[in-house]
């Protein structure tokens, strides 16, 4: 399979974040590109299409924020990554503010994404990794994966979080429309719920998106991915979200594939993108599925048996010694 991925993309390494009340070592670190080079076979480095098909789906002004943002924070004195710690919420007039913290609280949903200077540069090419996949299905090839990280799904138009901060499955969908396929499916079988994606497509009814995540009740995002959650207007009916409990293992995990599979197959997509998540192993340090290394061969040919064309965009997974096992495992149901 074709393996996309540019070394930029492994420039964003914040020092720490907030975890639990206190700060901890990032866990998005960039050893976990290392571990999946190492499990693959050779790469090759993305096309440059442009800021063009991120803005597709992100908001001018957030994208000029991301690249403004550590700037505005060394101007303002400080050292280290830019960490939001208020925000505008519910009800709050919408303010024209230039003071980083400001900007910070009004594009940022979460204070566990830290912004060092090279944030928008790696989630630039890992976006760009991202479309030069999908642009590979679309010429033929049957699937490909996009080495992306930092990942995107939390990352909606006009917001970063959850260690996000361009989606970089949302702009594979978005150039798979573009390029002529009348509807695209996003399955999103990371262990957290993908908000961003979520988000964007919501009101759409030419992007399907299912997700099989655990239960918002228990994990973060707390605030989207419940089961009732399908859509508004023209996107109503065109997401489906089937939350877990902790603890989930295999079988009940690939039911509910199977279901968000079933749906997929029925809404008459022309291709598919695959949010991949390896933080429902059994091992991640921050989350509480028990999924095995074996398994996600598994996973991945009921993925291949609906027949689309398939892009596979790396989201989490923070288990650094089976990260490369994992991927690769998934990588070779296809
Ligand atoms: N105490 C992805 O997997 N921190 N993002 C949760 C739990 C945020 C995960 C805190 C986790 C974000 C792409
Ligand atoms: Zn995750």
């Amino acid at each position: 399979m074709r393996v996309f991925h540019d070394s930029r993309q492994r420039l964003h390494a914040p020092a720490e974040e907030l975890h639990n009340g206190g700060f901890t070592a990032y866990a998005e670190k960039p050893e976990r590109v290392d571990a999946m080079l190492a499990a693959l076979a050779a790469t090759e480095r993305p096309e440059d299409r442009g800021l063009a098909p991120v803005l597709a789906v992100h908001d001018a002004g957030y994208i000029r924020f991301l690249q403004d943002a550590p700037r505005l924070w060394r101007e303002a004195g400080r050292t280290g990554d830019a960490i939001p710690y208020a925000f505008p919420v519910v009800g709050r007039r919408p303010v024209r503010l230039t003071r980083i913290d400001a900007l910070l609280g009004r594009y940022a949903f979460d204070a566990t994404t830290p912004l060092g200077s090279h944030a928008f540069e790696a989630s630039y090419w890992s976006a760009q990794s991202a479309l030069a996949a999908a642009h590979a299905v679309l010429s033929g090839e049957r699937a490909a994966f996009a080495l992306c990280r930092p990942p995107g799904h939390h990352a909606g138009a006009d917001y970063c979080g959850g260690y996000c901060h361009i989606n970089a499955a949302a702009v594979a969908a978005q150039a798979m429309r573009d390029a002529g396929v009348g509807r695209v499916a996003v399955l999103d079988i990371d262990y957290h719920h993908g908000n961003g994606t979520q988000d964007i497509f919501w009101t759409r009814g030419d992007v399907f998106y299912a997700s099989v995540h655990a239960g918002p009740a228990t994990d973060y995002p707390f605030y989207w991915g419940h089961a009732d959650e399908v859509g508004e207007g023209e996107g109503r009916g065109a997401t489906l979200n089937l939350p877990l409990p902790r603890g989930t293992r295999l079988d009940s995990f690939r039911r509910a594939q199977g279901a968000a599979l079933d749906a997929i197959a029925r809404c008459g997509a022309g291709a598919l993108v695959v949010s991949f998540g390896a933080d429902t192993w059994a091992g991640d340090p921050i989350s509480h599925f028990a999924l095995e290394t074996d398994d996600y061969a598994l996973l991945a040919r009921d993925i291949a048996g609906v027949g689309l064309p398939t892009a596979v965009v790396m989201e989490g997974g923070y288990a650094v010694d089976a990260l490369g096992a994992n991927v690769a495992s998934f990588l070779s149901g296809f």
